[in-house]
Order: structure tokens, then C-alpha cells, then sequence
């Protein structure tokens, strides 16, 4: 009850966050702009259901993925499965791993994956995605729709010659710890994410509510009750990322003060959430 409680809270969080104030922003011209328009720009469009739409070849290297939906909000997600473990079997595994809680679904699924991460957009707003691919087979669906066909693509050819955009940086570290720095980003840019830790980790950065301290942040996770000290629409999701990869996506916030956590569940804690396991800091927004 506890687990399903706490993943309760984790899947919320990631519904209502995805596509808040995300996505392209101010200053989409100048010599940035030019530059990922001239090297691996790949639309990518979610309809109803949750229906990827995207070029089935994407050339080698880094590619910026431009995520437009007719949905109120989207999450694409980027992934690849070892050789020999099956969509069907990925599908399973996630829905009973993950939705359900099951930890031995959950850790076939964390061993056959790769998570590349992925990013929100709005009905109103596009949102961006930058990632080095290596040539392989991948998948592309919405995890902000249960149920979002899981569509293959391949990454063959041409390597793009781009390289990541330049940006804040946030770093996952050992285990289960946010990095100390930076203690500060801007309020807009590309944001990338560096998991340097041994276990999968999402970027979910949330606004706290005027008044409100990382203090009440522990508070309500320790106790579960309450009211949370946070806004859940106004925030930042990065999607799921392996140990090991980089991404970046393009964001947009308030200025403010913002709990950086992660609701991963960890299989070796009887899938408890990493926030409940301590990895959650305070970032500001200037
Ligand atoms: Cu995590």
C-alpha cells in the first residue's frame, strides 16, 4: 500500500509536469538556430492516443528532435532494448513493473533497456530534445499516454556533425545523489542532463510554493500527508535516462525556487522512488 501510494504520487507528478512551460523558446534565431536547423533537425508529431509520428531513419550523431502534439500535453520518451528482448516483452514489463509495482518485471526491464531520455510539449508549445545516437534500432512513444504505441526508428548513415547545444547542466552522481552544482540556472536555454550514476534517473525539477522551504519538501515525503509545498504544473521532466548518456532539452521557467528530484523507482528498495530515498535538492531559477 505504502509503494503504491508513493508511485501513485511519482506517476502524478510526471503527468501534470509534462509540458509545463517546456519546449522552444525565445531567441529561436541567431547562429544556434542556424546550426540545428543545418544538421539533424527531426520532427516529431503526437496525436491522439498517444501516436508517434517521425521519420523512420534518423542519421547518426546528434540530432535536436522537434516534438509538436495535438494532445494537451506529451512526453516523448527515446529508448533502445537489447537484442532478443521483445516490444511486447518492454510493454509488459512496464506495465506490470512499473504501473503495477512488480519488481522482477521491473528489473528485467531496467536490464534489457537503455533509456535515452526524452522531453514535454504542449498543444501550445513545441518542445526540443537533443541526443548523440549511435547507429542502431530504437523506439519513440509518449509516456504521457498510457497505452502510446512504442514506434521503431533506426539511426543509420551520415553522422549529423553536430554536437550538443551548450547550456546549464545538471549531473546524477553514485547512486542515487544530485550533484551539489549548479546551484542556480536561467530561467530559459537548453538544459542538459548527465547521468553519471549507476541507476536510471529522470530530471523532475518542481516549483515550491511561495513561502515554502526544501525543509517542507521532506517534511511532506516523510509523511506522506498534507498538502504538497509544491506547484506540480509548473516544473520540468527530462524522461528517463541511463547510466552513462547524456540529453538536453530546451526549457522555460519562472524565476524561483525549484526541488530537482527524481521518482524513478528502485528495484534494489522494493521500487520505492529515489525522491524517497533522499535524492532531491534545492535549484534556483534566475
Ligand atoms: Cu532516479
Amino acid at each position: 500500500m505504502l509503494v503504491h501510494r508513493i508511485a501513485a504520487l511519482g506517476v502524478s507528478l510526471m503527468v501534470l509536469t509534462a509540458g509545463a512551460l517546456t519546449g522552444g523558446t525565445a531567441g529561436a534565431a541567431g547562429p544556434a538556430a542556424a546550426r540545428e536547423t543545418a544538421a539533424g533537425m527531426v520532427p516529431v508529431s503526437i496525436g491522439a492516443g498517444g501516436v508517434v509520428t517521425m521519420p523512420s531513419v534518423v542519421a547518426p550523431g546528434v540530432n535536436t528532435f522537434k516534438i509538436t502534439t495535438t494532445r494537451r500535453n506529451a512526453s516523448l520518451q527515446l529508448l533502445a532494448l537489447v537484442p532478443g528482448y521483445t516490444v511486447e516483452q518492454a510493454e509488459a514489463d512496464v506495465e506490470n513493473g512499473l504501473e503495477k509495482g512488480r519488481l522482477k518485471a521491473l528489473r528485467r526491464f531496467e536490464a534489457n533497456t537503455t533509456l535515452l531520455g526524452g522531453a514535454t510539449a504542449t498543444r501550445e508549445k513545441a518542445g526540443k530534445l537533443a541526443i548523440d545516437l549511435e547507429p542502431g534500432s530504437y523506439l519513440a512513444l509518449d509516456t504521457n499516454k498510457t497505452g502510446s504505441p512504442w514506434l521503431p526508428f533506426t539511426v543509420s548513415g551520415t553522422d549529423t556533425g553536430a554536437s550538443l547545444p551548450a547550456g546549464a547542466s545538471l549531473r546524477a552522481i553514485d547512486s542515487t545523489t544530485w550533484a551539489k552544482s549548479p546551484r542556480a540556472i536561467p530561467r530559459s536555454g537548453w538544459l542538459r542532463f548527465k547521468n553519471r550514476a549507476d541507476q536510471n534517473h529522470f530530471i523532475a525539477m518542481v516549483k515550491l510554493l511561495p513561502g515554502k522551504t526544501l525543509e517542507d519538501f521532506a517534511t511532506f515525503l516523510d509523511d506522506e500527508s498534507g498538502r504538497p509545498p509544491i506547484d506540480f504544473r509548473v516544473g520540468i521532466d527530462s524522461g528517463v535516462v541511463s547510466p552513462g548518456h547524456d540529453m538536453a532539452f530546451k526549457y522555460r521557467l519562472p524565476r524561483g525556487s525549484y526541488v530537482l528530484t527524481c521518482f524513478w523507482p528502485d528495484a534494489s528498495m522494493g521500487g520505492m522512488p529515489h525522491a524517497f530515498m533522499g535524492m532531491y535538492r534545492l535549484v534556483e531559477v534566475r
